[in-house]
């Protein structure tokens, strides 16, 4: 019965476009707004965040180059495609208590943005997550869950639940951010790169969300995994009127490294050097210092040897036929690093409850979304307290009310952060086990030790007691119980870290880089444009394997991931900037027949003292570097150039006949 009238305002669906003087303002009141002091708006324009980073003096460096090479490419948004869409359920009970059942990365985050946004303190909001079907990103921040509350209030306190179609989850949930770059290298003729002017310029659609920070965190990355002398980075976050950008996993770093590989190959070319050369002559190795400033620590992975790690695995520089059954083939290669994005104050913690009988439960805050921390977990119990894994549990449920705080399932940083928490709450365990144990049996506590559910001495191990006999207290032989049930917590903050110099981008962001390299092999048909990968290796410096399997998963799902954004993916829009493709069939992500045939995993194990046993995440690393790798492996095999993502059939057929025809 409402008759609606519209009103079209004038758009902007370009971020450049908007970026000009008298482009139609998406938030007109911008200077308003209210922002965290890492995040640089310019009020009246467009700009939701400039990200400035300023290294040595690139005017000097340029002057030193033998040669400068300037590119520009791009990306479009794209989309995470969860198998399971967002859902929240909200209830705002007429008591005042808020009950919120979601689908998110993090529930302390929509817990705080709640409170912040309601005006309604944290203790009277309960944030329940179950496992959660996919979120890469996608469900990091606040999303449904203010609407279905308030939704609820209205009902008078009856839950409230909203489920998106895959309709409504295409257009109107956060997607990955376009971005166009720009790179100028100055670069000697021995392969000693000089200097680097970078600009970042992000399509962060309507509104800024999580797009601020990735903005920021590609500007403090912005070289990839390389020592570069003279560095000048402009990371802008426009406003448009595309659907909103968010986190989608690599927060950045797949799409600036889309740019700088793509360059690396072609500065290397320029200077008639081999890529994996070039890259090796500029690694960022122990010891070297990175775009903001940071000399990466002695214990550092080695991105040198991810490099070589590949090239083996593909053969590189093998002499193979070049054509079979009138298909091109070539090869191409591309290094990664990235680390967590996230704020200096990011913490974690834990809880490890000794049982009755002697088992293990602990409490994480930490979400399983399907990559499978929890079971590292278990592993690090089983290996601190020399039990049998099936004696210790992951309690399933995450809520706010119960569980321990972390301040959000992103960024690869759980197994690093939430890792250490755990290994804390184990120590801490054991301490209070010992403590206990050390009075009964009238022995110091530094002359036990604890295995296979007993705590005794190290010297006499007949002599202890079973973990049971210490759990809720202890008892001595008159009868009178001493100390109480054994509770044991752990945090880890990522101490050290600060905040960047607003003018140049310079301090120290980064908790852990992860280092990595990825190795194609395609085939590429003349007729059609289409591209077949057929061989893929991953090789990551991950400190230490702790779960092989699980990591094989994570580097071949990842893999897949990031073939659809190479090949496939991409927001389609009409003039008026309606999304055309907001659905499966429309929008295509890799299928069987698409699968590389052969995946080649490489673990590399140089351990990072502050990791859990050395280890370093990895859950977002190998959908990272696969996209330059495949473009400059159809280089490899055609000799033609492709600087805009997706690589579709049509797009690298147009390429070979432009190409033909000069
Ligand atoms: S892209 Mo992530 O959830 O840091």
């Amino acid at each position: 019965l409402i008759k609606v009238r519209y009103e079209e305002l004038p758009a902007v669906f370009d971020q450049r476009e908007a970026m000009k003087e008298g482009a139609p303002l998406v938030h007109e009141n911008l200077h308003e707004y209210k922002h965290a002091p890492y995040i640089f708006p310019k009020p009246h324009t467009n700009i939701a965040s400039h990200f400035k980073l300023r290294k040595g003096d690139v005017e000097r460096g340029f002057a030193e180059a033998d040669f400068i090479v300037e590119n520009e490419f791009y990306q479009p948004q794209v989309h995470h495609v969860q198998m399971e869409t967002h859902t929240s359920i909200g209830q705002w009970l007429p008591n005042g208590q808020i009950n919120v059942w979601t689908s998110a990365q993090s529930p302390f985050a929509v817990r705080h943005l709640l409170s912040v946004g309601l005006g309604v303190p944290i203790h009277k909001i309960n944030v329940h997550v179950p496992y959660v079907g996919g979120g890469f990103g996608g469900k990091a921040g606040l999303h449904w869950e203010p609407l279905v509350v308030l939704l609820s209030r209205k009902a008078g306190g009856r839950p409230v639940k909203l489920v998106m179609s895959r309709e409504e989850q295409f257009r109107t949930v956060a997607v990955r951010q376009g971005m166009y770059a720009r790179i100028k290298t100055g670069v000697k003729r021995d392969g000693k790169i000089t200097a680097e002017e970078i600009e970042y310029i992000w399509d962060t659609g309507a509104y800024a969300d999580y797009a601020v920070n990735i903005g920021r965190a590609a500007g403090y990355s912005c070289t990839g995994p390389y020592e570069v002398p003279n560095v000048k980075c402009d990371s802008y976050t426009v406003y448009t009127n595309h659907p909103y950008g968010t986190a989608y996993r690599g927060f950045g770093c797949p799409e600036l490294l889309w740019a700088i590989e793509r360059q690396m190959d072609m500065v290397a070319r320029k200077i008639g050097m081999d890529p994996v050369e070039f890259r090796l002559k500029n690694a960022a190795l122990p010891g070297r210092i990175t775009a903001s400033g940071e000399k990466l620590r002695d214990d550092a992975g080695r991105v040198d040897q991810c490099i070589k790690a590949v090239a083996e695995a593909i053969g590189w520089g093998r002499k193979e036929p070049r054509q079979i059954n009138g298909k091109l083939r070539g090869k191409g290669i591309a290094a990664l690093w990235k680390a967590p994005a996230m704020p200096s104050f990011a913490s974690s913690s834990a809880i490890a409850k000794l049982n009755e009988d002697g088992t293990v439960t602990l409490s994480i805050g930490l979400i399983e979304m399907g990559q499978g921390t929890p079971t590292v977990f278990v592993q690090m119990a089983a290996e601190e307290l020399q039990m049998p894994v099936d004696r210790i549990k992951v309690v399933s449920k995450r809520e706010t009310d119960y569980s321990p705080y972390s301040w959000q399932t992103v960024a690869s940083r759980g197994t690093f952060m939430d890792g250490n928490a755990v290994l804390q709450a184990l120590k801490d365990l054991k301490r209070q086990v010992k403590a206990t144990a050390a009075q009964l049996l009238g022995m110091p506590e530094d002359s036990l030790e604890i295995a296979d559910g007993r705590v005794f001495v190290g010297r006499e191990p007949e002599r202890g007691l079973t973990l049971a006999a210490v759990a809720t207290c202890g008892v001595l032989p008159d009868g009178r119980g001493i100390r109480g049930p054994i509770v044991g917590y752990g945090y880890y903050t990522a101490e050290g870290l600060t905040n960047l110099d607003p003018e140049t981008g310079q301090g120290l962001p980064a908790l852990v880089w992860t280092f990595g390299a990825q190795g194609v092999e395609v085939e590429v048909d003349p007729e059609t444009g289409e591209v077949r990968v057929l061989k893929v290796a991953t090789a990551l410096d991950l400190g230490k394997a702790l779960n092989p399997l699980l990591l094989k998963g994570q580097i071949c799902g990842g893999v897949v991931q990031a073939l659809g954004q190479a090949l496939f993916e991409d927001y389609i829009f009409d003039e008026k900037g309606a999304l055309l493709n907001n659905n499966l069939t429309d929008y295509k992500i890799p299928r069987a027949p698409d699968i590389p045939d052969e995946f080649v995993p490489i673990m590399i194990e140089n351990p990072q003292s502050n990791g859990p046993y050395g280890a370093r995440g990895i859950g977002e690393h190998p959908t990272i570097s696969l996209q330059p790798a495949i473009a400059n492996a159809i280089y490899n095999a055609t000799g033609v150039d492709i600087y805009e993502l997706p690589m579709t059939k049509e797009k690298v057929w147009k390429a070979l006949k432009k190409s033909e025809v000069k």
